[in-house]
């Protein structure tokens, strides 16, 4: 199969070719794609080199598949030129997630909706990806009500420029700042861009996404989303209420059922999940399950993921694979 990375020099393309590999998706041409000051230069893939190229001649290249990880504007712009010549993009990009033509797609939760029709395919944001994981087989179980979410998430989720910054705040430097304070000892409760309603874009994000992968507009959902100075993985507590009532053990048993989620809750061993060993791998942890006192049929749970992984990369080629897989490109 012919596979274009849009964005291929960036934190999510670099992860994405990655993965490609590690799972040895069927990929015959790799086209690299990035942006002019990029292109020409080469990078290794499955030990052969492969040149960098621009968006035109990517287009016409006609790639069986695009994986885009570059921007919601270059997604917007560029996207439907791919689909045009009879690439499927899957966009890892903000741009196409509540389009209402556009699937949003996570393939353990709802791949099946997926069709030969769907040439743009919108992969969800990180922190939305690890909490419906968790969240899918619950709200199957018990019907969820609402959801309180605060996020702890890496500055690998702002990307290169941000990586920088800690590094340099860490090292005394003076640099160029992703960041209108200090990350490094602080915490800032600014993810994205600020809506017009005093929540952030990540925030909304959060609640409009969920709906749409669980396919129910009536779940409330309410984010607060902050930026912690670690390297890799989104951590979230998460405040789940139900409809109906549980049982403790059950829903530990459940979510460590789950396709992609492992439970991590052992309090005898101080065993939780964290970024420090959620970062690199493909799965969702999930710990610190535990009835909330204070309200009835709730919950509370912690759940930490690789947000460039099952946040980004992975999930996009997962989509890839069912496509391959069930004959829809
Ligand atoms: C962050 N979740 O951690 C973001 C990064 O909508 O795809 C990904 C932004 C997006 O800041």
């Amino acid at each position: 199969m012919k596979v274009a990375v849009v964005g291929a020099t960036g934190m999510v393309g670099n992860v994405m070719l990655a993965v490609l590999e590690e799972r040895n998706f069927p990929v015959t041409e790799l086209i690299p794609v990035a942006s002019e000051k990029s292109v020409g230069k080469t990078i290794s893939f499955k030990d052969k080199t492969y040149t960098i190229v621009g968006l035109e001649t990517a287009v016409n290249m006609k790639a069986d598949i695009a994986l885009f990880s570059a921007g919601g504007s270059t997604s917007l712009e560029w996207a439907p030129k791919f689909a045009e010549a009879g690439t499927t993009v899957i966009d890892n990009s903000s741009a196409w997630r509540m389009d209402l033509d556009k699937k949003l797609v996570v393939p353990e939760i709802n791949a099946s909706q997926l069709t030969k029709e769907d040439k743009i395919i919108a992969n969800p944001n990180c922190s939305t990806i690890q909490m419906v994981m968790a969240l899918a087989p619950l709200h199957k179980k018990y019907k969820i009500k609402r959801v309180v979410v605060s996020t702890y998430q890496s500055i690998s989720g702002t990307g290169v420029k941000a990586v920088k910054q800690l590094e340099n705040e860490m090292a005394g430097v003076k640099g160029e700042m992703a960041y209108p304070y200090p990350i490094h000892q602080n915490a800032l409760p600014h993810c994205d861009v600020f809506e017009d309603n005093g929540y952030t874009k990540e925030e909304m994000k959060l609640v409009r996404e969920t709906q749409k992968i669980l396919d129910d507009k009536s779940i409330a959902v309410t984010a607060t989303a902050v930026r912690i100075p670690t390297a890799g993985g989104h951590s979230e507590s998460v405040n789940v209420q139900f409809e109906n009532d549980f049982d403790l053990n059950e829903v530990k048993s459940i979510i460590n059922n789950t396709e992609g989620v492992v439970v991590q809750d052992n309090l005898d061993t101080n065993t939780y999940p964290m970024p420090i060993y959620a970062n690199g791998k493909d799965e969702v942890f999930v710990g610190r399950i535990r009835r909330d006192l204070s309200q009835p049929n709730s919950l509370n749970m912690w759940i930490v993921a690789d947000n460039l992984r099952k946040g980004a990369a992975t999930n996009t080629i997962q989509i890839a694979e069912y496509l391959n897989i069930n004959s829809l490109i």
